[in-house]
């Protein structure tokens, strides 16, 4: 976690290209059959990730999806530690048992990734009453995608968190993809922003491509919450690289789709803004990326010794009723 005041753009670059390389890398798992079950990659909504985790401070937590590499590793999970976990390995966060879907660490803020769609958001809502209750000055933020704002859970946390004047902060990754289906043949809206209307607090646009304006927006809506005004809806305008899930080689995408937001891909706008202020030139840019590719590499190899957790070790999160 940054200092939310003075942004560090040197660390969240190497940050978001660690998130990157370590997704890629697990599709590389994945086809070398390294990795069970499935997984549902990142690329391309790194700076949301990054950005908000950035404006977050000691205490604070966040809960969020099946679709949260990203923001397990903007919180400091060593990609070691979520490569075990994907690879069922007893030295992964969740112990091996959890996966791709289950990159949790209570320790760093990152108190559930869920695999229901919507089913983080109440939880924070949870979070942030319990902070209120017991006077303590932090903010709860749940990421969760498009898609989710069509299913009950997210009406049912936004108006409690309303009613409660909750210090939690609602953040949308808008990837214009439910599973598989373009957001606008399942919602009435383009802009989600506008959800948070009826329940009478703000909702805020925000280009999800640019760190900085995540990191502000977030920033502000964390603030916000903390002095007790309750909570905000940010509505970060992304794309996800990949298809839904390994399976999914995303054929439903028009053409020229993917290229468009490409052309404005998070890490490369950074980068171009780090090397026009002279401060990381395209050359060390290109040192950094390759030592960050050894880094995951090196981490990969690691987690792959880790022995497989034992009958004992499984049969205590397995219930008969
Ligand atoms: C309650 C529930 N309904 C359906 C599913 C199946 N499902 C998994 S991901 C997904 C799409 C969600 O889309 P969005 O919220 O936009 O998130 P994204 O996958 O784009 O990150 C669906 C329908 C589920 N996991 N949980
Ligand atoms: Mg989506």
């Amino acid at each position: 976690m940054s200092d939310p005041l003075s942004p560090d753009h040197v660390a969240w670059f190497r940050k978001m290209l660690e998130i990157r390389l370590f997704e890629e890398k697990v599709q590389e798992l994945f086809m070398q059959g390294a990795i069970q079950g499935t997984t549902h990659l990142c690329q391309g909504q790194e700076a949301v990730s990054v950005g908000a985790i950035g404006a977050m401070r000691p205490g604070d937590v966040q809960t969020n999806t099946y679709r949260g590499h990203g923001e397990a590793l903007a919180l400091g999970m060593a990609p070691e530690t979520a490569f075990a976990e994907l690879m069922g390995r007893s030295s992964g966060c969740s112990g091996g048992v959890g996966g791709s879907m289950h990159l949790i660490d209570v320790s760093k803020g990152n108190i559930g990734a869920n695999a229901i769609v919507g089913a983080g958001l109440p939880i924070a809502v949870g979070a942030a009453v319990a902070f209120q209750i017991r006077q303590q000055p932090h903010v709860a933020l749940s990421f969760f995608g498009d898609g989710a704002t069509n299913i009950g859970t997210f009406h049912e946390a936004l108006n409690m968190a309303a009613v409660w004047t909750a210090p939690v902060v609602f953040i949308i990754t808008n990837n214009l993809y439910g599973e598989y289906s373009p957001l606008r043949s399942t919602t009435p809206l383009d802009d989600l922003a506008r959800r948070a209307g009826p329940y009478g607090f703000p909702g805020v646009i925000v280009d999800g491509q640019d760190v900085d304006a995540v990191h502000g927006a977030t920033s502000d809506a964390v603030e916000r919450a903390r002095r007790g005004e309750g909570p905000t809806l940010l509505e970060m305008k992304t794309y996800r690289y990949r298809g839904h899930s390994r399976a999914d080689p995303a054929k439903y995408r028009p053409e020229g789709e993917l290229e468009r937001w490409t052309s404005r891909d998070p890490i490369e706008l950074l980068g171009a803004r780090l090397a026009a202020d002279g401060r990381v030139s395209p050359d060390d840019q290109a040192a950094m990326r390759a030592e960050v590719q050894a880094e995951i590499d090196a981490a990969a190899d690691r987690a792959v010794q880790s022995p497989y957790p034992t009958l004992e070790e499984t049969e205590r999160y397995v219930y008969a009723g």
